[in-house]
């Protein structure tokens, strides 16, 4: 092992020490954030609007594996290149560790409730400890001569980061050096220890795991009695839906369930681990151009009028045939009736009170017409999804869900801010050049029948969804000769409006190749768009399109 090698050996050992005791420290105490997931998360926030529309758009899905993997890769080869700078240049090296942990630092308060005390000394402390064992390594490997050898790591925790600048007889000869094995074993070790420390860490923290944790069950009981006594308010109600019925589903292999159980509902956000917020210290502050700003607490929430409302949430990267769109029971309170505590009304809007702003405890906007929060659509301030509480990862305690509008305009996750503004305010994805409005598009998808399916002759049914949220959907149609001609399907009835809709045709098939297509038509009597777009700007287009054989 040449000498450049076992320096940048100790370098990445130091690296993985440094970050497995910052998520250590993560574990035993959330309020320091994961140093970690900072910097893939500042990585993201960084990445510029053109490049961000294709690489993150799906983020929640495939691309996070992808962000962690060269986060890790990145940051052991930076540290190994640091430790090879060190033998030559220690005090260069020492300012670059530094500016680490300013880069460090600035990553971690960006992050939504932050310790900055206990995060400041955990960012310096780990950046030290790493240091330490890098200095360490490169002693025992005979790097850095003239140097005693130094105890282990974990009993010298002690300035250990100046230890370089003392260097200065580097090639004097001596220095105590352990064997090539010897220096692969400690090594080793340092970087197991740093990964068990990580480890724990992760676990304490219920990294992952707490995210799929079942949500508890919603309990309104006892919370709707609140303003009783108070005469000039109306009476509070927990609206419940009747039971979803039976004809509103058709039963058929390959159909999704009508509405989507919460852990199969699919999952979009740029945040890389979920804001974990504790109800008592959430509030949600409604502010900007009101007549009197307001401030609730999860308790206050409760205590209004509830509702449960049927809605079907898309996102706007959803690809033609593509599953970013799911149904929901949501439970929550009339955004309506959220921002008339603060005395906005639809006459009274004004171009400073224009739009409606959704931000989130991790920094995240959406915002969209104010006039839509109150045309009369069962636009939530919703806290429960299929009878519990909000899972973690899709916004608990509190989101937004607008009927109508994708997700990146409107349905803000960990809800803690409505802003009304004027109309020149870009939220998130608006400053990454998608569009400032984003009604859903009308679509359907096939997903009994799938591409490339081979048949044999007989009866076939085409079947799936369609939607158009608050349009509802008045016709669906297949066509099995690549849009020559096209056979109404039968419509399940329509839970609501605002969800999308199961359809089915049964087709007579006899052998051959075909082109299956569908298209819906919403309840304006406006049929889909045939004209095919991809996601962005706002919205894939095109009827979905798959070929099939039949024997
Ligand atoms: N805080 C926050 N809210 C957010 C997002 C986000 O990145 N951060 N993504 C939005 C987008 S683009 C969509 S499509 C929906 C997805 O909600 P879901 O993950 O619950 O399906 O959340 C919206 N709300
Ligand atoms: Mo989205």
């Amino acid at each position: 092992m040449n000498e450049r090698f076992r320096a940048g050996v100790a370098g990445a050992a130091g690296a993985v020490v440094a970050f497995g005791l910052a998520e250590f420290v993560h574990g035993l105490y959330q309020l320091v954030p994961s140093i970690f997931v900072s910097l893939a998360q500042g990585i993201i926030e960084l990445t510029p609007g053109g490049f961000a529309t294709r690489a993150i758009e799906t983020l929640g899905q495939a691309d996070i594996p992808i962000l962690v993997a060269s986060t890790i890769i990145g940051a052991l080869v930076l540290a190994a290149l640091l430790s090879i700078l060190s033998l030559r240049r220690p005090v260069t090296a020492i300012m670059l560790v530094g500016l680490l942990a300013v880069v460090a630092l600035v990553a971690a308060f960006s992050q939504p409730f932050v310790s900055p005390a206990a995060t400041v000394v955990t960012v310096i402390g780990a950046l030290v400890m790493g240091a330490a064992v890098t200095t360490f390594l490169q002693n025992v490997s005979g790097l850095r001569a003239g140097e005693p050898v130094a105890p282990p790591p974990e009993a010298a925790p002690s300035e250990p980061a100046m230890e370089g600048v003392r260097v200065r007889e580097a090639h004097s000869s001596g220095g105590i050096s352990v064997g090539r094995g010897q220096f692969v074993v400690l090594s080793g070790a340092a970087a197991l220890a740093g990964l068990a420390a990580a480890g724990t860490g992760r676990a304490l923290s219920g990294g992952g795991g707490a995210d799929s944790a079942q949500p508890k069950a919603l309990d309104l009981a006892g919370s709707s009695d609140k303003n009783s006594g108070d005469g000039s308010k109306k009476p509070v109600t927990h609206e419940k839906l009747p039971a979803v019925p039976k004809d509103a589903s058709i039963d058929a292999p390959g159909m999704v369930p009508l509405v989507t159980p919460a852990k199969d509902f699919y999952l979009i956000d740029t945040a890389l681990s979920s804001p974990r917020i504790d109800v008592d210290r959430w509030s949600l502050k409604v502010k900007g151009a009101v007549e009197n700003e307001v401030e609730f607490s999860y308790k206050d929430l409760l205590s209004m009028s509830t509702r449960e409302s049927d809605v079907t949430l898309s996102c706007v990267s959803n690809e033609v045939g593509g599953g970013l769109i799911s149904n929901g029971r949501w439970t929550g309170v009339m955004l309506s009736d959220v921002l008339a505590e603060a005395g906005v009304k639809r006459e009274n809007i004004s171009r400073a009170s224009e739009q409606l702003v959704g931000r989130s405890a991790d920094g995240w906007t959406g915002g969209f017409k104010t006039d839509i929060a109150l045309d009369g659509r069962e636009a939530l301030v919703a806290f429960g999804l299929n009878d519990s509480e909000l899972p973690i990862k899709h916004g608990f305690p509190v989101r937004l869900v607008v009927p109508g509008l994708y997700g990146y305009v409107s349905a803000t996750k960990w809800l803690t801010e409505l802003e009304l503004t004027n109309w020149n305010f870009d939220a998130y994805w608006i400053q990454r050049t998608w569009t400032k409005q984003g009604p859903i598009k009308t679509q359907s998808r096939i997903d009994t029948v799938k591409d490339g399916d081979d048949f044999s002759t007989g009866k076939i049914g085409v079947g799936g969804v369609a939607w158009a949220p608050h349009k509802g959907i008045e016709r669906v149609e297949v066509s099995t000769d690549d849009g020559e001609t096209w056979n109404e399907a039968r419509l399940a009835a329509q839970l609501d409006e605002d969800t999308w809709r199961h359809y089915i045709y049964d087709w007579d098939a006899k052998p051959g190749d075909y082109t299956v297509q569908v298209r819906a038509t919403d309840g304006e009597g406006v049929t889909q768009t045939k004209e095919t777009a991809k996601p962005h700007p706002n919205g894939a287009s095109g009827y979905h399109t798959i070929q099939v054989s039949v024997a």
